[in-house]
């Protein structure tokens, strides 16, 4: 039975091989170009980048290493035969490519549970800021916190080779994800509970940890998270956390580092912060409605007050994906199934019909149908997560699988330091404009 780090260490000897082959047959072929527009136009569709784990299709969605999210979900080790896939599940295969067996994500539940522990600093540190900062900076405090730990930093002062960096980056970033739930709990507890602490119970698995350490015992919500925490995993490269982890990773800044200034990312509100925003928008319509049943007519009246204030309606539209978001939709299957006479899911399904029609008619977005973040506060609400201000965190919690996953194929790779060449508009207006 070989360990993750052992098939690791075969299936990266395969891929520098298939690497160097890859750059052999058409290294010097030109993968994709970038108009000025573009370069004003934070470089959308620009391909310019590998990245392993996995790819977007802007009609199909997010492909977890070739497999789609009903594919997960459907191949994916569960708590039960047809449950919601294991977030470790999916780390495994996140790193390795390949799906587990039930007896590979226990070991690696195992692993984490091993590592899950925090230092002490790390809590009088979270325990000392104060409330009144928002809970993603606060989770971000938390990572810095924890790079004391990082063995990353301290093989490479040591002079360790570049070949083996990989290995300190999954020892460094095995730890962090295993620490990430109390990380978040800590969060939530100080925020919103008067700093009062549940204890961890280490036999669980990641997600139902997260949910006892935030107080919560609700085995249907656990199953929630077990969704959650696999759907907002990874989101292909360029996407502004997994692109930060990528770049401040590429100067050897250690996995602590790196992701840290990803979750800063993820904290904003064209990204991330959109959960947040969503529900809160979601209240503020049904407030609108003062009592009045949703309807497709008062929904549409609703929907133009907020672009004509000048306003994004959050949940909707997207950088790369032209179609429904596959990870709106089995959020709406959950909903279905579990939540189907809930308020707000019914809100968030009316306007389903709504969002999309308005916005098309409005003739400006690429792409009028929802993302993720539509979705995802109304099932954290239903299962009583009502402190919006926290869904960040829990996206954040989420995203260290895929983006750390990345980083440690980084370092196998030895990709190099990213600094791509700038220029300025006066250098257009000479070198473009008179020429
Ligand atoms: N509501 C109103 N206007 C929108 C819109 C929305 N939901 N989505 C895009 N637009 C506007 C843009 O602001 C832009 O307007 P200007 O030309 O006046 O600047 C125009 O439509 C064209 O933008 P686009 O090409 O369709 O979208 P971008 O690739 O520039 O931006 C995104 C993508 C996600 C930032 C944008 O759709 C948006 O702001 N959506 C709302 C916020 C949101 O849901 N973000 C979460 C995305 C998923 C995630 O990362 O978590």
């Amino acid at each position: 039975n070989a360990s993750l780090k052992e098939i690791l260490g075969e299936k990266i000897q395969e891929m520098r091989e298939e690497v160097q082959e890859v750059r052999h047959a058409v290294g010097s072929q030109v993968l994709g170009s970038c108009t000025v527009d573009q370069a004003y136009g934070g470089m959308r569709s620009v391909k310019s980048m590998t990245y392993e784990t996995s790819l977007l299709d802007p009609n199909e969605g997010i492909r977890f290493r070739g497999y789609s999210i009903p594919e997960c979900q459907k191949l994916l080790p569960g708590i039960k035969q047809g449950g919601e896939p294991l977030p470790e599940s999916l780390l495994w295969l996140l790193l390795t490519g390949e799906i587990p067996s039930v007896q590979q994500v226990e070991a690696l539940r195992e692993e984490l549970s091993s590592r899950a522990n925090l230092p002490d600093h790390v809590k009088k540190t979270l325990n000392s800021v104060p409330i009144s900062l928002h809970p993603m900076a606060q989770f971000s405090i938390g990572i810095l916190t924890m790079q004391s730990d990082s063995v990353f930093a301290k093989e490479y002062a040591r002079g360790a080779p570049k070949n083996k960096l990989w290995e300190y980056c999954l020892e460094d970033s095995l730890t962090l994800i295993a620490r990430l739930p109390q990380v978040a709990a800590i969060v939530y507890r100080n925020t919103y509970h008067q700093g009062k602490q549940m204890e961890a119970d280490l036999k669980l698995d990641m997600a139902a940890r997260l949910t006892k350490l935030m107080g919560f015992q609700n085995p249907e919500f656990d199953e929630l998270m077990r969704l959650y925490l696999t759907i907002h995993a990874d989101h292909e490269g360029g996407n502004v956390s997994a692109h930060s982890v990528r770049l401040v990773g590429s100067a050897l800044s250690d996995p602590y580092l790196a992701f840290s200034a990803g979750m800063n990312g993820l904290a904003g509100p064209l990204h991330g912060l959109a959960n947040q925003n969503v529900l809160t928008w979601l209240l503020q319509v049904k407030e609108k409605l003062g009592g009045q049943s949703p309807t497709k007519e008062n929904l549409t009246k609703i929907c133009w007050e907020t672009l004509n204030s000048g306003n994004v309606i959050p949940g909707f539209g997207h950088a790369v994906l032209r179609r429904t978001d596959p990870r709106y939709t089995c959020q709406r299957e959950f909903a279905l199934k579990h939540l189907p006479n809930d308020e707000i899911f019914q809100l968030v399904s009316l306007l389903y019909e709504v969002v999309p029609k308005v916005l098309a008619e409005q003739g400006k977005v690429s792409n009028p149908w929802p993302n993720v973040d539509a979705h995802s506060g109304t099932l954290l609400r239903y299962y009583g997560v009502k402190e919006m201000t926290f869904y960040t965190v829990l996206f954040g919690v989420s995203r260290a699988l895929g983006t750390l996953s990345s980083l440690v194929w980084d370092r196998a790779l030895g990709l190099p330091i990213e600094r791509p060449k700038s220029v300025t508009t006066r250098w257009i207006k000479e070198n473009m404009v008179q020429a």
